[in-house]
């Protein structure tokens, strides 16, 4: 059970691949990483970016396929439209089930993408992906339209043109979650934290990583659910560490 994150690094540790390794590693699958971008910033604070190439991106990405059998991936910070296109090719190259995280902001506010670049995951990567989770900003990018309920919520989810998970911690805990245009709304507790730092990309990494293990893709988005609520609950996403 290998799976791989294509994702910026975060060097605090609580979002990016960093993140997307360590949840892998908890849920017992074996982690694989193809660097984007590095950034250097922590919880509060977003300094800058420094990008990887197309080229040397796809020149990790063709190491570990050389070597390894890697069914399921996840996408973090793809930083680019020229990455979004490559990291898209890559995927009908190589016959992989893909979970898109449409990162385009971080939690603390700072750009993680060179342009808008909403409409390169709708032309390249989203039609090949069997998941994306935005979250209530993403989707409104992605979809177009503004999303202040649940209904215009599930009205995105039909706009969008991949299997969708749009999380709640924007929209009263409401996560709306269309598969194969079959809507799912599951409503959670709305936690009293501004410990989120990461929670995006552990929530994509945890789908994948559950995916691996041969869950349907329901189980695996109710399980991954599950898994970062009680990451926020316990306080493992950077900002309360970064306090101790
Ligand atoms: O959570 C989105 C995200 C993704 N990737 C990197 C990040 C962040 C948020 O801070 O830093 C590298």
């Amino acid at each position: 059970m290998i799976v791989m994150s294509i994702a910026g690094v975060d060097p605090s540790g609580g979002a990016g691949i960093f993140a997307d390794l360590k949840t892998f590693q908890a849920i017992g699958v074996y982690g694989t990483g193809i660097v984007t971008a590095l950034t250097s910033q922590n919880p509060y604070e977003f300094f800058s970016t420094q990008p990887v190439s197309p080229e040397y991106i796809e020149e990790q990405i063709d190491s570990v396929m050389d070597a390894y059998e890697v069914e399921f991936i996840k996408t973090g910070m793809l930083y680019s439209p020229e990455i979004i296109k490559l990291v898209a090719e890559k995927v009908k190259e190589y016959d992989l089930k893909a979970v898109v995280d449409p990162v385009m902001v971080a939690t603390s506010g700072g750009n993680l993408t060179k342009e808008d670049i909403a409409d390169a995951f709708n032309k390249y990567l989203l039609p090949k992906s069997i998941l994306t989770t935005p979250n209530v900003s993403e989707a409104e990018k992605l979809s177009g339209i503004n999303i202040n309920n649940k209904e215009e919520a599930i009205k995105a989810t039909e706009l969008i043109d991949c299997n969708c998970f749009i999380t709640g911690g924007h929209l009263d805990g409401i996560n709306v979650i269309n598969v194969n245009n079959e809507i799912t709304v599951k409503k959670q507790d709305l936690i009293e934290t501004e410990n989120l730092h990461g929670s995006g990309c552990n929530l994509s990494s945890a789908i994948t990583a559950y995916l691996a293990k041969e869950n349907s893709l329901m189980d695996s988005c109710f399980k991954a659910m599950d898994y970062v609520y009680n990451g926020i609950k316990n306080g493992n996403y950077g900002t309360l560490i970064a306090k101790i």
